[in-house]
């Protein structure tokens, strides 16, 4: 096996520098760690940004992967295929809606639910043509395509990629009054949301801001689309973030005071516990079928690979209880990182919901804090990336113990305080 050093260099000989990775190179991953080909293991924080919610190289989602590796990959769309129609019942049943249409990225699926919206927003509400509008929040992340980047205000993303697509209307997130406001503007087919900003630095909404804002859409006739492609697949302690104070005890109830049912919703990431790219868009008939053959697609969406994944990957969040326990996970972390704050200068503040956790360092986001901190993580032997300079994100696996958490804890106290008391 190559070592780290050579992993490194062969990177940046050949790889387009696109990525400023943590120095450590990863070769073998099972459940909540990962190892370096050197040996040495570490607890993974970042899930691969949530995708790997299930675990590394989980048994079943493996199998799944073997078994029908073996048996059919890819037929296109261009022929039906024995899979496809059984996941797409499965999902469709699981997240409650009538439709799914299958893609692999999360951009190309966000990419899916603005076409489908600008699509409803014409043949259904009756838009002038070339004028709808979708409004979205500051501070989001959906993606890197150039019609997503741009209506980024982040200007890595952004910045020398026009021209950019027009029709996008921008608000400041949680803030219901913007919303209501830009809501009576003319020809505004939808509401792109996160339900928790994860990009921005983890940041939650006010508790009611996801409901009031699914209710100001029904008003106007808008769409409300959540992307829930980082928060969704149990991340934040219920099967999906728009599930709201929902404190259900299966892995998702959806009780009705609490569930926000989007009329979109994006999925992506941990639908496939981040062995293959699977990404879907649901919505109900009277949306969906705005699309009719010939008007969306790929050569990889709905392949048959990707369907026997999934469905495997999302049997593992019912069989493991995964809402529950990062639900339960979650409160322990944050309250012992509350109990660290109040020992340590360098915690400013503790947020998050399940377990998608952030911290923010008290240092400016120029500083070199945060990143130090993980580099000195990571030789303690836990993972995690700054965000904006100044913030670290905590996202570990869903199949975590509580014995290993708190171990984890340990790893991420014995560190700060290194630093500072
Ligand atoms: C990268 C962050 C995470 C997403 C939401 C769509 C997508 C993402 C809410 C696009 C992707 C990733 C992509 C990754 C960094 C990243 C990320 F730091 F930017 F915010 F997860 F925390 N909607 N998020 O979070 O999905 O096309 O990538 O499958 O390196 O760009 P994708």
């Amino acid at each position: 096996m190559i070592s780290s050093k050579e992993a490194i260099s062969l990177e940046n000989r050949y790889g387009a520098h696109n990525y400023h990775p943590l120095p450590v190179v990863l070769a073998k991953g099972e459940g909540v760690y990962v190892w370096d080909p050197e040996g040495n293991r570490y607890y993974d924080f970042l899930s691969a940004y949530s995708a790997v919610n299930q675990g590394h190289c989980h048994p079943k989602i493996i199998s799944a992967l073997k078994d029908q590796g073996e048996t059919l990959t890819l037929t296109s769309r261009a022929f039906y295929n024995n899979v496809l129609g059984e996941y797409q019942r499965y999902v469709c049943e699981m997240f409650g809606f009538e439709k799914v249409l299958p893609m692999n990225s999360g951009a190309e699926a966000v990419e899916t639910a603005i076409k489908i919206t600008r699509k409803w927003g014409y043949e259904i509400k009756g838009i002038p043509q070339g004028e709808a509008k979708i409004i979205v929040c500051n501070n989001n992340f959906h993606g890197r395509t150039t019609t997503i980047i741009s209506f980024s205000d982040d200007s890595g993303a952004h910045d020398n990629f026009g021209p950019y697509t027009p029709g996008f209307v921008k608000i400041e997130y949680n803030n219901l009054q913007q919303l209501q406001s830009a809501l009576k503007g003319p020809n505004v087919a939808g509401f792109l949301v996160e339900p928790i900003q994860g990009e921005a630095g983890v940041m939650v909404p006010d508790d009611n801001f996801l409901k009031e804002a699914a209710a100001l859409c029904k008003e106007n006739n808008v769409l409300f689309i959540c992307d829930e492609i980082q928060t969704g697949i149990a991340r934040t302690g219920s099967l999906l973030a728009s599930c709201g104070n929902c404190t259900c005890t299966s892995a998702c109830e959806r009780q009705p005071d609490h569930y926000t049912k989007p009329d979109i919703l994006i999925l992506g990431k941990a639908l496939s516990g981040g062995v293959y790219p699977v990404s879907a868009v649901l919505t109900d008939d009277r949306i969906m079928d705005v699309i009719m053959p010939g008007q969306h697609g790929s050569t990889f969406g709905g392949n048959p690979l990707a369907c026997k994944i999934a469905m495997a990957a999302l049997d593992v969040v019912y069989e493991e209880k995964l809402a529950q326990n990062a639900r339960k996970l979650g409160k322990i972390f944050r309250a012992e990182m509350e109990k660290l704050k109040s020992e340590c200068s360098l915690l400013k503040t503790v947020r998050g919901k399940g377990l998608l956790n952030a911290i923010e360092i008290n240092d400016s986001p120029e500083s070199s804090t945060a990143w130090d901190i993980c580099v000195s993580l990571k030789e303690n032997g836990l993972l995690a990336k700054p965000t904006h300079g100044n913030i670290i994100r905590f996202a570990p696996p869903l199949v975590m113990t509580e014995e290993q958490l708190l171990e984890c804890v340990a790893i991420i106290r014995k560190t700060f305080l290194s630093y500072a008391a």
